[in-house]
């Protein structure tokens, strides 16, 4: 087993990595940029590297200075989180070159997932359903107009280096293809730094349901189940579970060992996801391979029992898996829900600032998966995710009733944070009743507006709000050196500093 890995990442994901090399007697190097130098994941790794200025280019995505600090640290596995360099298999390959172990797939795997048209060439040979469409990327139009045709409109343009949304673009008729070609190819050049795109039938209002896979490197191959995924805003997932209320045993059966299935093919190894579109008759179609461990890992944790993580740095030691997917099994209903520094009242616009005060909910059946605290200044130059609240319980209704209370029980100010819009979309009927696909959010919360504020909340806020200038704690940035007060330090006046209403 390694004595030290590195984290190549921040934020909540570092905090959970660093917490899974406690718990195996594994020291933990955490790397931060200049916007970082006060976060939680440097302070709970047992050492920290600086490694650039704020702008990620610059700092967790620049390779050199990764490997450099793995180099003086001693670390002989980095860790990539999810987001930055997870799912690069230069990056991957640099690091073996290194005589560092990558805590992901080997290259060749990786490399081959990111191709999504290769990625469904290798599908169709394994024998998994694809959705129906082309298995090349010509640059020629009419080549995609003969193809479009054939699969009857709508279709929807894909980049072949996509994936999550990028470069994608739907078209209903024969006259919108040129230009929608035009635009995917621009979109995905300037995103991925590959212009190729190819067509796929369209599908209406699927749901987003995706199958955790562990696979060591002695051939053992296992899923854990699947995770319902289908309430996104614009490709931005908002709350998970697990099980997927749309599948019965043979759905689920059916699905996982098409999973177990695409990811031999694929010649995979470590914790990957695979991405499945369910339709209104529940046919279910192969999407993409996650070739990382993904933000929603905890529900399927609180399901299955199974550290995902603990696993991931076993299985990268080269450790055989020791589960047989018989022993697997789900045991109640887990949901998670991302709490993010966004205004939900404005569009999600990101919001920055300093955090005042946090109190995460706590419980039986009640997981906290944060990266901040307070006090800190979320930075605006990253992910806006602040942490993720997770909960199990014996059945979907109880879990539904946990989320709710919990969410209700969250404090954080300071910034706008997802919450208010979150207990909205746990209590909305539709979602009690497990009605669900990716048209769930753009159909029932388009133009959300918070509902105001009952009396014991404003109280509160005052009260803080009070407390918040008397101590001097909710000065942030250029003014937070300057002596005392400034103002006549009225509630009435910094209240909308720390406002969970509405306007
Ligand atoms: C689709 C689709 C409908 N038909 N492909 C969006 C993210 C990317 N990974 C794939 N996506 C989709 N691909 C076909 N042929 C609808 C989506 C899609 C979607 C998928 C999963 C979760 C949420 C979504 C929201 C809008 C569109």
């Amino acid at each position: 087993m390694f004595r030290k890995i590195l984290i190549a990442n921040r934020g909540e994901i570092a905090v959970r990595v660093i917490r899974a090399c406690r718990e195996m007697g594994i020291r933990s190097v955490a790397v931060y940029s200049e916007a970082d130098r006060a976060a939680l994941h440097v302070q709970l790794a047992d050492e920290a590297v600086f490694i650039g200025p704020a702008p990620a280019a610059e700092s967790y995505l620049d390779m050199d200075r990764i490997v450099e600090a793995a180099r003086t640290t001693g670390a002989e596995a980095v860790h990539p989180g999810y987001g930055f360099l997870a799912e690069n298999a230069d990056f991957a390959r640099r690091l073996e070159r290194e005589k560092l172990v990558f805590i992901g797939p080997n290259a060749d795997a990786l490399e081959l997932v990111g191709d999504k048209v290769r990625a469904r060439r290798t599908m169709e040979k394994a024998g998994v359903p694809i959705i129906p469409g082309m298995k090349t990327t010509p640059a020629d139009v009419a080549e995609f107009e003969t193809a479009a045709a054939a699969l009857g409109y709508p279709v929807i343009v894909k980049a072949s280096a996509g994936g999550g949304g990028k470069g994608m673009r739907v078209v209903d008729a024969p006259g919108g293809l040129a230009a929608a070609l035009e635009a995917g190819r621009r979109e995905a050049k300037s995103a991925f730094g590959d212009a190729s795109v190819y067509l796929e039938k369209y599908l209406e209002a699927p749901r987003h349901v995706e199958f955790q896979v562990l696979a060591d490197k002695h051939g053992r191959t296992v899923h854990l189940f699947e995770r319902e995924c289908s309430i996104q805003r614009r490709h931005q997932k908002i709350v998970e579970e697990s099980p997927s209320p749309a599948l019965d045993p043979r759905l689920r059966a059916a699905m996982g060992e098409t999973a177990v299935k695409a990811m031999r093919a694929a010649g995979y190894d470590n914790a990957g996801t695979v991405e499945f579109l369910l339709d209104a008759d529940r046919n279910f179609y192969f999407l993409e391979v996650n070739a990382r461990l993904q933000v929603e890992h905890p529900v399927t944790e609180l399901v299955t029992g199974v550290d995902l993580v603990r696993r991931q740095i076993m299985i990268a030691a080269g450790e055989p898996l020791g589960l047989d997917q018989e022993s697997l099994a789900q045991r109640g209903h887990a949901i998670e829900c991302r709490i993010y520094a966004e205004d939900p009242a404005r569009n999600f616009l990101p919001s920055s600032g300093r955090i005042l005060a946090l109190e995460e909910p706590t419980g039986p059946g009640v997981r906290n998966d944060g990266g901040v605290y307070a006090g800190w200044d979320v930075p605006i130059y990253y992910d806006p995710i602040l942490a993720k609240l997770i909960v199990w319980a014996e059945d979907r209704e109880r879990a539904c009733d946990r989320m709710a209370a919990a969410l209700s029980d969250y404090v954080l100010l300071g910034v706008r944070t997802t919450i208010p819009f979150l207990k909205d979309v746990i209590t909305h009927p539709a979602f009690r009743e497990g009605r669900l696909d990716t048209g769930f959010i753009g159909k029932h919360f388009e133009g959300w507006a918070e509902k105001p504020p009952d009396a014991e909340t404003v109280r509160l806020a005052m009260a803080a709000a009070a407390l918040s200038e008397a101590t001097g704690m909710g000065r942030s940035g250029a003014d937070a050196s300057a002596p005392g007060p400034k103002s006549a330090a009225t509630p009435w006046t910094s209240i909308g500093r720390w406002r969970m209403g509405g306007e």
